[in-house]
């Protein structure tokens, strides 16, 4: 029995992470698709089609619900691939509702009219695609109104982190800030969408000053599919848990290891 989680690359695994910590009797299969990451600079019909061809993998392999952890695939794909339909007794979600439930204070799967929440200026920090996509917003759009969101695009922080260099990707996080409070001056919170960000989550905070409040996805995510799972205990699937990539298992491995600082063993997809 195993949820189906999808990311481009590595930067799921801190979903991943965090869902095992809230839900340590559930397995995961995690998929990561090495061999076409990062998604972040790709245009929407590539994202969509790379998108859909994992997925309907993790479904071939028995998983009955599928996470898409990216954000750059849930922005791109996931409303998308919601429309063209899924097949019976399969789901899929992402990771952008848990953010706007928490930015909104809305319960899952409240489907009200929009309405006046307190938070009204918010700084979306994502990889280009989730901010050309403009699917935060959209989504916002359905829960919120009067809600002023400022989005920035922070080329170069994923490949500096995945390269591990930590003094590039906090230099980059600090003038990507900087950039958003010249649009933005005083944003009340600040949404980190993109999966890599919350490693870098003290810099940003640093960066915006106290006042602003942070909201990274993992424990979010975590949260949602807990109650989510509670309500549908059957979307567990018959999978078998595990690591999947399509790039070259050993070298996705030792990535994966540093990464998250525990060892992880992937397999060819
Ligand atoms: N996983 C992607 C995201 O959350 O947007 C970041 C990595 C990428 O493909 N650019």
């Amino acid at each position: 029995m195993a949820v189906g989680i999808f990311d481009s690359g590595l930067g799921g695994l801190t979903v991943l992470d965090a869902v095992q910590k809230r839900l340590p009797d559930v397995d995961f299969l995690y998929y990561a698709d090495s061999a076409h990451a990062p998604y972040g600079v790709r245009d929407a019909e590539n994202i969509h089609e790379l998108t859909r061809h994992a997925v309907n993998d993790l479904w071939n392999r028995g998983c009955e619900l599928v996470i898409l952890a990216c954000n750059t695939a849930s922005a791109a794909a996931l409303r998308r691939m919601q429309e063209e339909g899924v097949p019976e007794g399969k789901r899929v979600l992402g990771v952008f509702v848990p953010l706007i439930e928490a930015l909104t204070e809305r319960q899952w799967g409240d489907n009200s009219p929009p309405r006046e929440v307190a938070i009204k200026h918010v700084a979306l920090f994502a990889t280009p695609a989730t901010v050309s996509s403009r699917a935060f917003q959209r989504e916002l759009a359905f829960r919120a109104i009067g809600v002023d969101v400022e989005a920035q695009a922070c080329g170069g922080v994923v490949d500096a982190i995945e390269d591990g260099d930590m003094i590039l990707a906090e230099a980059l996080v600090r003038s990507h800030v900087d950039a958003l409070k010249r649009k933005m001056p005083e944003p009340q919170a600040a949404i980190l969408g993109c999966t890599h960000y919350p490693l870098m989550a003290d810099t940003f905070q640093a960066a915006l000053g106290p006042t602003v409040q942070v909201f990274s996805q993992g424990t979010l995510v975590a949260e949602s599919l807990a109650d989510y799972l509670q309500r549908h205990p059957k979307m567990q699937g018959n999978a078998e848990g595990g690591f999947l990539t399509t790039g070259k298992p050993e070298f996705v491995s030792d990535r994966a290891t540093q990464f998250l600082r525990r060892q992880i063993k992937f397999q060819a997809a």
